[in-house]
Protein backbone atom coordinates (compact mmCIF):
# COMPACT_ATOMS: atom_id res chain seq x y z
CA UNK A 1 0.00 0.00 0.00
CA UNK A 2 1.31 3.51 -0.90
CA UNK A 3 0.00 6.44 0.82
CA UNK A 4 0.29 10.26 -0.11
CA UNK A 5 0.83 12.43 2.44
CA UNK A 6 2.30 15.81 3.30
CA UNK A 7 4.18 16.71 6.56
CA UNK A 8 1.83 19.15 8.37
CA UNK A 9 -2.01 17.79 7.51
CA UNK A 10 -3.11 16.63 10.65
CA UNK A 11 -5.19 13.89 8.53
CA UNK A 12 -2.14 13.20 7.33
CA UNK A 13 -0.49 12.43 10.57
CA UNK A 14 -3.72 10.75 12.41
CA UNK A 15 -3.16 7.93 9.62
CA UNK A 16 0.32 7.93 10.28
CA UNK A 17 -0.03 7.64 13.61
CA UNK A 18 -2.71 5.25 13.31
CA UNK A 19 -0.22 2.73 11.17
CA UNK A 20 2.33 3.46 13.83
CA UNK A 21 0.14 1.95 16.54
CA UNK A 22 -1.12 -0.78 14.82
CA UNK A 23 2.06 -1.65 13.89
CA UNK A 24 1.77 -1.21 10.45
CA UNK A 25 3.86 1.53 9.78
CA UNK A 26 6.87 -0.09 7.87
CA UNK A 27 4.29 -1.76 5.63
CA UNK A 28 3.30 1.80 3.97
CA UNK A 29 5.37 3.05 1.58
CA UNK A 30 5.04 6.86 2.66
CA UNK A 31 5.05 9.71 -0.21
CA UNK A 32 5.43 12.91 1.50
CA UNK A 33 4.38 15.57 -1.26
CA UNK A 34 5.09 19.55 -1.37
CA UNK A 35 2.07 22.21 -1.55
CA UNK A 36 3.43 22.26 -5.18
CA UNK A 37 3.09 18.91 -6.09
CA UNK A 38 -0.45 18.61 -5.01
CA UNK A 39 -1.53 18.53 -8.31
CA UNK A 40 -0.30 15.17 -8.79
CA UNK A 41 -2.89 13.93 -6.02
CA UNK A 42 -5.67 14.74 -8.72
CA UNK A 43 -4.88 11.17 -10.38
CA UNK A 44 -6.03 9.32 -7.16
CA UNK A 45 -8.20 11.72 -5.40
CA UNK A 46 -10.47 13.97 -7.67
CA UNK A 47 -11.10 16.21 -4.53
CA UNK A 48 -6.74 17.05 -4.50
CA UNK A 49 -6.71 16.46 -0.96
CA UNK A 50 -4.21 14.30 0.64
CA UNK A 51 -4.26 11.48 2.20
CA UNK A 52 -4.65 9.12 -0.13
CA UNK A 53 -3.76 5.67 -0.07
CA UNK A 54 -3.22 3.53 -3.56
CA UNK A 55 -3.55 -0.30 -2.83
CA UNK A 56 -1.47 -3.37 -4.28
CA UNK A 57 -4.43 -3.98 -6.45
CA UNK A 58 -4.44 -0.37 -7.81
CA UNK A 59 -7.68 0.25 -5.85
CA UNK A 60 -7.83 3.83 -4.38
CA UNK A 61 -8.88 4.72 -0.70
CA UNK A 62 -9.57 8.18 -0.02
CA UNK A 63 -10.16 10.21 3.26
CA UNK A 64 -8.54 9.89 6.04
CA UNK A 65 -11.37 8.16 8.23
CA UNK A 66 -11.69 5.82 5.68
CA UNK A 67 -7.90 5.07 5.94
CA UNK A 68 -7.42 4.79 8.94
CA UNK A 69 -10.79 2.01 9.12
CA UNK A 70 -9.14 0.09 6.22
CA UNK A 71 -5.83 0.31 8.50
CA UNK A 72 -7.42 -0.96 11.56
CA UNK A 73 -8.84 -3.77 9.21
CA UNK A 74 -5.44 -5.14 8.04
CA UNK A 75 -4.41 -6.09 11.78
CA UNK A 76 -6.33 -8.49 15.32
CA UNK A 77 -4.08 -7.56 17.38
CA UNK A 78 -5.21 -4.31 18.21
CA UNK A 79 -8.89 -2.70 17.19
CA UNK A 80 -8.36 1.17 17.06
CA UNK A 81 -11.79 1.22 16.37
CA UNK A 82 -13.75 -0.85 18.83
CA UNK A 83 -16.39 -3.53 16.72
CA UNK A 84 -19.03 -3.26 20.19
CA UNK A 85 -21.41 -0.94 20.78
CA UNK A 86 -21.68 1.49 22.29
CA UNK A 87 -17.60 2.04 21.83
CA UNK A 88 -17.60 2.12 18.25
CA UNK A 89 -20.00 4.76 17.85
CA UNK A 90 -17.72 7.04 20.85
CA UNK A 91 -14.84 6.61 18.89
CA UNK A 92 -16.05 7.32 15.47
CA UNK A 93 -18.01 10.43 16.84
CA UNK A 94 -14.66 11.70 18.61
CA UNK A 95 -12.57 11.17 15.56
CA UNK A 96 -15.53 12.89 13.72
CA UNK A 97 -15.04 16.21 16.17
CA UNK A 98 -11.12 16.08 15.69
CA UNK A 99 -11.76 16.03 12.35
CA UNK A 100 -14.02 18.82 12.70
CA UNK A 101 -11.92 20.41 14.64
CA UNK A 102 -8.99 20.31 12.02
CA UNK A 103 -11.34 22.18 9.60
CA UNK A 104 -11.58 24.57 11.87
CA UNK A 105 -8.05 25.58 12.24
CA UNK A 106 -7.75 24.98 8.35
CA UNK A 107 -10.67 27.92 7.45
CA UNK A 108 -9.13 30.27 10.14
CA UNK A 109 -5.38 29.60 8.63
CA UNK A 110 -6.45 30.17 5.11
CA UNK A 111 -8.53 33.39 6.26
CA UNK A 112 -5.53 34.74 7.68
CA UNK A 113 -3.44 34.27 4.73
CA UNK A 114 -5.72 36.35 3.03
CA UNK A 115 -5.14 40.02 1.55
CA UNK A 116 -6.39 42.06 4.44
CA UNK A 117 -9.11 43.45 2.00
CA UNK A 118 -10.45 39.77 1.26
CA UNK A 119 -10.14 38.96 4.75
CA UNK A 120 -12.83 38.87 7.29
CA UNK A 121 -12.79 38.94 11.25
CA UNK A 122 -16.78 37.55 11.37
CA UNK A 123 -15.25 34.09 9.72
CA UNK A 124 -12.28 33.89 12.05
CA UNK A 125 -14.03 34.88 14.86
CA UNK A 126 -17.76 32.13 14.32
CA UNK A 127 -14.84 29.35 13.80
CA UNK A 128 -12.72 30.32 16.74
CA UNK A 129 -16.16 30.16 18.83
CA UNK A 130 -16.67 26.42 17.06
CA UNK A 131 -12.73 25.68 18.71
CA UNK A 132 -13.65 26.82 22.14
CA UNK A 133 -17.27 24.98 22.44
CA UNK A 134 -15.25 21.54 21.20
CA UNK A 135 -12.13 22.16 23.65
CA UNK A 136 -14.86 22.44 26.48
CA UNK A 137 -16.28 19.51 25.17
CA UNK A 138 -13.46 17.70 25.05
CA UNK A 139 -11.88 18.85 28.20
CA UNK A 140 -15.15 17.71 30.09
CA UNK A 141 -14.73 13.92 28.31
CA UNK A 142 -10.49 13.66 28.78
CA UNK A 143 -10.52 12.26 32.03
CA UNK A 144 -11.99 9.54 30.57
CA UNK A 145 -10.48 9.13 27.05
CA UNK A 146 -8.76 5.50 26.54
CA UNK A 147 -5.28 4.78 27.16
CA UNK A 148 -3.79 3.47 25.10
CA UNK A 149 -5.74 5.93 22.84
CA UNK A 150 -8.03 4.84 20.22
CA UNK A 151 -8.73 6.47 16.61
CA UNK A 152 -11.27 8.88 18.29
CA UNK A 153 -8.03 10.21 21.01
CA UNK A 154 -5.68 9.77 18.10
CA UNK A 155 -7.96 12.68 15.82
CA UNK A 156 -8.24 15.15 18.69
CA UNK A 157 -4.89 15.29 19.36
CA UNK A 158 -3.74 15.13 15.84
CA UNK A 159 -5.99 18.22 15.12
CA UNK A 160 -4.90 19.57 18.91
CA UNK A 161 -1.21 19.74 17.43
CA UNK A 162 -2.29 21.01 13.92
CA UNK A 163 -4.13 24.17 15.96
CA UNK A 164 -0.83 24.83 17.74
CA UNK A 165 1.42 24.55 14.71
CA UNK A 166 -0.87 27.22 13.43
CA UNK A 167 -0.57 29.15 16.29
CA UNK A 168 -4.79 29.39 16.59
CA UNK A 169 -6.35 29.81 20.45
CA UNK A 170 -2.31 30.12 21.63
CA UNK A 171 -3.58 30.15 25.44
CA UNK A 172 -6.45 26.94 25.20
CA UNK A 173 -3.96 24.93 27.49
CA UNK A 174 -4.56 27.39 30.40
CA UNK A 175 -8.12 27.08 29.90
CA UNK A 176 -8.75 23.63 29.17
CA UNK A 177 -6.69 21.70 32.02
CA UNK A 178 -7.80 18.39 31.79
CA UNK A 179 -7.40 18.26 28.13
CA UNK A 180 -3.69 20.12 28.74
CA UNK A 181 -3.05 17.27 30.85
CA UNK A 182 -4.04 14.57 28.46
CA UNK A 183 -2.41 16.47 25.40
CA UNK A 184 1.08 16.66 27.22
CA UNK A 185 0.98 12.39 28.08
CA UNK A 186 -0.29 11.28 24.27
CA UNK A 187 2.65 13.61 22.75
CA UNK A 188 4.63 11.34 24.10
CA UNK A 189 4.09 8.37 22.73
CA UNK A 190 6.53 7.28 20.19
CA UNK A 191 3.95 7.82 17.19
CA UNK A 192 3.54 11.15 18.18
CA UNK A 193 7.16 12.42 18.64
CA UNK A 194 7.45 10.55 15.12
CA UNK A 195 5.08 12.85 13.08
CA UNK A 196 5.13 16.15 14.57
CA UNK A 197 4.54 18.74 12.15
CA UNK A 198 7.48 20.16 10.98
N1 LIG B 1 -11.75 14.96 5.06
C1 LIG B 1 -10.42 14.86 4.53
C2 LIG B 1 -9.72 16.21 4.64
C3 LIG B 1 -8.37 16.20 3.94
C4 LIG B 1 -7.82 17.61 3.74
O1 LIG B 1 -8.52 18.63 3.87
N2 LIG B 1 -6.55 17.66 3.41
C5 LIG B 1 -5.92 18.93 3.14
C6 LIG B 1 -4.54 18.96 3.80
S1 LIG B 1 -4.68 19.22 5.51
C7 LIG B 1 -5.70 19.08 1.65
O2 LIG B 1 -5.20 18.17 1.02
N3 LIG B 1 -6.07 20.23 1.10
C8 LIG B 1 -5.84 20.54 -0.28
C9 LIG B 1 -7.06 21.09 -0.93
O3 LIG B 1 -8.13 21.18 -0.28
O4 LIG B 1 -6.95 21.45 -2.09
C10 LIG B 1 -9.66 13.79 5.31
O5 LIG B 1 -9.98 13.55 6.48
O6 LIG B 1 -8.76 13.15 4.72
Amino acid sequence: MKCYVTNNSPYARKVRVVAFEAGLYDEVEWTTITREERGDINNFNPLGKVPVAVLGTGDIVCDSPVICAYLDSLTSSIDLIPKSEPERWQTLTLEALGDGLGDTVIVISQEKQRPSEKYSQEIVERQTAKIKSTLSVLDSAAIDFNDPPLLGEIAVACAMGYMEFRGIVPEWSETYVNLAKWYDNILKRLSFRKTAPE
